[in-house]
């Protein structure tokens, strides 16, 4: 309540809240719920990235302007006054990169230590993003190995990762040590990205990207676009439970490093989007809907994740519970069978 009349009595604040709220879904709600000045670092931490990413994501900017924004993005978030109205007009966030000078007045406004922590993972992903998009790591159109990969999740969501636990040490509601293990934070980034890939197969299509890499899908068809074919079930089948069992291997430090946390609002904050993964790996694993639409868990379902996710004891129950899940959807004759009981067995040694 006392931040709320401190939002209202700032109206550039206000607004800074509004473009959360207006570009996310679901960081929004657990970022509100966050502790005093962390609770402004981290929302101008998320719209500086999703501003970033809107640049990433237009298919209609020019390719030199494109990586000329994202290498540049750094500095940019240290110009008064900038603002950007050179996105296609359906790009999904452009409202929010043609008011970018409210955001940029918050972000100069935070500690100095939360704006060099800020300025230099945008520096970071910037430019790991340029290089994906000028090709320097692919081959053709998509994404070749396993470590290509894991390199462009590591840049848009392990160096998240990275950032956030920085900003935790820096605000003293943790201690300095979450920020050292740089494995743990980047599994964090790593498992909610991968999940995201997965479950966004046919959406990503649709607008002309691949994230999924060739080294695995390639082992199941000979275009990414033929896992959409009826003809084609039983290696698409297979294809997702590949990508699964690539997730499933995060778990592990995923679990380790909320068991390390020790404020109660950054714990919700790290742990509700990891649920929210879990839950969802355990709807698309062997669910052919994946490659024709949008699946996405239920409302009640998240709800009940949401109210649950309170404590370690609770969030390894959901765990158990959706590894479970996954067991029991695992099938024989699925090539990738003992992998994934293997995967599953190593978590269970965990929880
Ligand atoms: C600063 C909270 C907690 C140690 C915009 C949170 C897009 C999955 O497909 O919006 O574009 O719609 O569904 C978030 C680690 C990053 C990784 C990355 C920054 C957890 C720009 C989230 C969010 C680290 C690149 C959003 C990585 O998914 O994607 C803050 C610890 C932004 C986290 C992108 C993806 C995030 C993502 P889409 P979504
Ligand atoms: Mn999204
Ligand atoms: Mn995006
Ligand atoms: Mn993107
Ligand atoms: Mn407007
Ligand atoms: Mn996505």
């Amino acid at each position: 309540l006392s931040h709320q009349r401190a939002l209202a009595s700032d109206p550039n604040k206000k607004k800074c809240y509004h473009y959360l709220n207006m570009t996310s879904r679901s960081f929004a709600a657990v970022i509100q719920e966050l502790d005093d000045d962390l609770r402004d670092a981290i929302c101008l931490f998320y719209l500086v990235l999703r501003g970033l990413d809107t640049i990433e994501d237009d298919m209609s900017l020019n390719l030199d302007r494109k990586v000329e924004l994202l290498r540049s993005f750094d500095t940019i978030i240290y110009q008064k006054g900038w603002t950007f109205d050179e996105n296609g007009p359906n790009e999904k966030d452009r409202e929010l990169l043609v008011h970018f000078d409210v955001v940029i007045d918050e972000f100069l406004r935070l500690k100095p230590g939360f704006q060099k922590v800020i300025a230099e993972i945008t520096r970071l992903m910037g430019n790991g993003m340029a290089d994906y998009a000028t090709g320097e790591h692919r081959e053709n159109t998509s994404v070749a190995t396993i470590k290509d990969f894991d390199l462009y999740c590591h840049y848009v969501a392990g160096l998240v990762g990275y950032g956030l636990s920085d900003l935790f040490a820096a605000s003293g509601l943790e201690d300095p040590s979450i920020a050292h293990d740089k494995t743990l934070s980047n599994s964090m980034g790593l498992f909610l990205q991968k999940t995201n890939i997965i479950r966004d197969y046919r959406e990503d299509l649709d607008d002309g990207r691949q994230f999924w890499p060739k080294e695995i899908w390639g082992n199941y068809a000979d275009h990414f676009d033929d896992f959409i074919k009826p003809s084609h079930v039983e290696k698409s089948r297979a294809c997702l439970s590949a990508m699964v069992l690539n997730v499933l291997e995060l778990v592990p430090d995923v679990l380790t490093y909320l068991s390390k946390l020790q404020n109660q609002s950054v714990f919700n904050f790290c742990a509700i989007p990891q649920v929210m993964a879990i839950s969802t790996l355990a709807l698309v694993f062997n669910n052919l809907n994946v490659y024709q639409r949008n699946v996405k868990i239920r409302k009640g379902e998240a709800v009940k994740l949401i109210l649950a996710s309170t404590n370690m004891d609770n969030v390894i129950a959901i765990f158990r519970e959706y590894i479970q899940v996954i067991s029991q959807k695992n099938e024989t004759t699925d090539p990738n069978f003992l992998k994934i009981s293997m995967a599953i067995g190593k978590i269970e040694q965990w929880i």
